[in-house]
């Protein structure tokens, strides 16, 4: 997988009369903040070019951290910052990553101190989903959560696979499925990841009946980043996933070399696999 952490551009010390906080006073008269930003990309293109077209200018990061911290008014600057973070990496697409801090060196604090802040690191995650319908206008429904996807400020479409029919896997007589499989980018955090999959699944009528069933859509998360996750409502790697053709064949094509973090082998290598067994 991509390494997000390579090179870094760095603002320190930015300067910023604005109007956050907690107390009337503070959303009323403003007072000095002070920016630390940490910019994670890739200089190389423009390191062996000297093309500024190639980076981010550091200038216009400068003036958007300016005009985003004195357009809005939050009251802490945990949500400030979080904000911030979101809206730089939106809007500049070569970054890859922020870390920032938010230093309020005049807090209402009755006791002598130097500054306090909020530093947090915020990144376009790398996410594998799979999708698959068997009832009525099947195209339609993953066509239509593909278009939800794009339009989604947090999400980025990376590579599509081509939709596969697939005979039904799991014992339950049905109709035959149309299947895919995307990379994303995302700034969700998995759990956020799979509540907006689910609001898409809701959006398409989904009902949930028979465990393995008809649906006219299933979003299921099947990577996310290296993460191994196990909580009540999410797991990841997808369990069954180094299981299911209709999976790994749509994967292969747009990530064959993704690997799977428990059993360290590339997705491609899985298909090979199953395709032994059958
Ligand atoms: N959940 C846990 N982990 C995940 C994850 N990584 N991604 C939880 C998404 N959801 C995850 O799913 C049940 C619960 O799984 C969710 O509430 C979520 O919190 P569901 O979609 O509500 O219900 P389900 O249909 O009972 O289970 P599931 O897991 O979606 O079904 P499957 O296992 O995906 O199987 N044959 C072919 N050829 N093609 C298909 O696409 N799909 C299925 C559905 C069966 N046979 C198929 C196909
Ligand atoms: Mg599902």
């Amino acid at each position: 997988m991509r390494n997000t952490m390579t090179d870094e551009i760095k603002i320190e010390g930015l300067v910023i009369f604005a109007h956050h906080g907690v107390y009337p006073e503070e959303t009323k008269l403003g007072q000095t903040f002070v920016v630390n930003a940490t910019l994670f990309m890739d200089t190389r293109a423009a390191g062996r070019t000297d093309d500024l077209g190639q980076s981010v200018n550091y200038g216009t990061v400068c003036s958007e951290i300016y005009t985003f911290l004195t357009e809005h008014t939050y009251q802490l600057l945990e949500a400030a910052v979080e904000e911030l973070a979101a809206y730089l990496l939106r809007r500049f697409p070569l970054i890859c990553g922020v870390t920032l801090e938010l230093k309020k060196p005049g807090a209402p604090i009755r006791y002598p101190f130097d500054s306090v802040s909020v530093k947090i690191h915020r990144a376009w995650k790398r996410a594998a989903i799979s999708y698959g319908s068997n009832m009525g206008d099947k195209m339609k429904y993953i066509e239509d959560a593909l278009s939800s996807i794009e339009d989604d400020e947090n999400v980025r479409i990376v590579a599509k696979s081509e939709l596969i029919e697939t005979e039904p896997y799991g014992g339950v007589e049905q109709d035959a499925f149309l299947n895919g499989a995307a990379v994303l980018e995302t700034l969700y955090d998995p759990e956020d990841l799979l509540h907006f999959l689910q609001s898409l699944e809701q959006k398409a009528g989904r009902e949930r009946l028979v465990h393995w069933g008809p649906r006219t859509l299933d979003l299921d998360i099947v990577f996310y980043e290296d993460e191994v996750i196990r909580s009540d409502d999410l797991i990841v790697p997808h369990i069954d996933m180094h299981n299911r053709t209709f999976v790994l064949e749509p994967l292969t094509q747009i990530a064959p070399g993704w690997i799977h973090p428990i059993y360290q082998k590339s997705v491609a290598a899985l298909l090979e696999e199953l395709e032994g067994r059958q």
